[in-house]
């Protein structure tokens, strides 16, 4: 996974153009890219170039796979991948009486000052969500997320539809469909989103007992996004495996605004500069066959013993 994934950083950096984008970090993008991992062969996909944090993607996914869009699991869960967004919704309100937070993202990392307000402000925000029912409701769920989406998409009949218990039965039922589809992409709601998905759209493919899956992205962040998206997938297709009573076969991943943060350059390259190791085996709970029972006890990670982390910070 390492080799294939390095080389698309690599022609990034080669090929990439400057261009600015919505978070005024600035980027080098290239547009449309595609990325397969065989999962049978390769063992677990996960970087091993740098430590990527497999405790937060499955209780990201977890979350996801409940249908919860409220942050207040994640950080039941010491997962703060997505306090900025709930943060945001919050000082953004009406009842926010605090100092200015206006692009906090951008500030926190130039000014110190400003950092040490964001900060306070910050754990109070994460102490509310925890322990206040009312402040959890209305400020720590992001909206129509993709637990929301995948699990209770709304229809125009004002009806509820589970895709994901959908694509379960179809594959079981009647596993050569091309329509084993999971979409978060919704035209009419792109404004109650906290962020529109990125990872809009994801479709599983049947053949030789051997399940694959494909996911595409509109917008990819390479250096923290892409990293656990690919190992978010990974371990989505093995749970719907196991549900399924399959072997895994490959994951493909399609992106289209593949981008390099400007502030990710020196991680990028110093992981670039870095010698692949071998790739971990994953173990999931045999006891449980619906992955909607599972927990993060049920889903273990063998001989993970990769390069240290590298901090990067995440753009908002
Ligand atoms: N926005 C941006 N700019 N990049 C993203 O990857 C991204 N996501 C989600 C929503 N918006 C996004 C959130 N996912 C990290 C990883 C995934 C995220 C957000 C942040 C991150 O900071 N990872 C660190 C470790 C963090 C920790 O240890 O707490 C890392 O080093 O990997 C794309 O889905």
């Amino acid at each position: 996974v390492d080799e294939t994934y390095l080389t698309l950083g690599r022609q990034i950096l080669t090929n990439g153009v400057q261009k600015g984008d919505r978070t005024g970090t600035g980027t080098i993008s290239t547009f449309g890219c595609q990325l397969r991992f065989d999962l049978q062969k390769e063992g677990f996909p996960i970087m091993t170039t740098k430590r990527v944090a497999f405790k937060l993607i499955a209780s990201e996914l977890l979350w996801f796979l409940k249908g919860d869009t409220n942050i207040r699991y994640l950080l039941q869960n010491n997962n703060h991948i997505w306090d900025e967004w709930g943060f945001k919704i919050w000082v953004e309100s009406d009842e926010y009486t605090g100092p200015d937070m206006t692009d906090f993202g951008l500030r926190c990392q130039t000014d110190a000052d400003f950092n040490r307000l964001y900060q306070e402000q910050m754990k109070i925000y994460q102490d509310n969500v925890l322990q206040d029912d009312a402040f959890a409701k209305k400020f720590g769920d992001l909206g129509n997320v993709y637990g929301k989406q995948w699990r209770k998409w709304q229809g125009a009949d004002g009806q509820e539809y589970d895709q994901i218990q959908y694509i379960i039965d179809e594959i079981k039922r009647n596993p050569d469909s091309r329509r084993l589809l999971v979409s978060a992409w919704s035209a009419s709601e792109m404004a109650s989103q906290a962020l529109p998905p990125c990872h809009y759209a994801f479709q599983f493919y049947v053949v030789d007992g051997k399940l694959s899956c494909m996911f595409n992205m509109r917008s990819v962040d390479y250096f923290l996004g892409l990293a656990f998206n690919i190992t978010s997938y990974a371990l989505l297709t093995y749970l719907i495996a196991h549900e399924c009573g399959l072997a895994v076969g490959e994951l493909v991943f399609t992106g289209a605004d593949v981008h390099i943060y400007a502030n990710h350059i020196e991680q990028v390259k110093e992981q670039l500069s870095r010698t692949p190791k071998k790739l971990p085996t994953l173990q999931l709970n045999k006891e449980k066959s619906s992955i909607f029972d599972f927990e993060l006890a049920d889903i273990t990670l063998l001989g993970y013993e990769p390069h240290p982390t590298i901090k990067a910070p995440v753009a908002v």
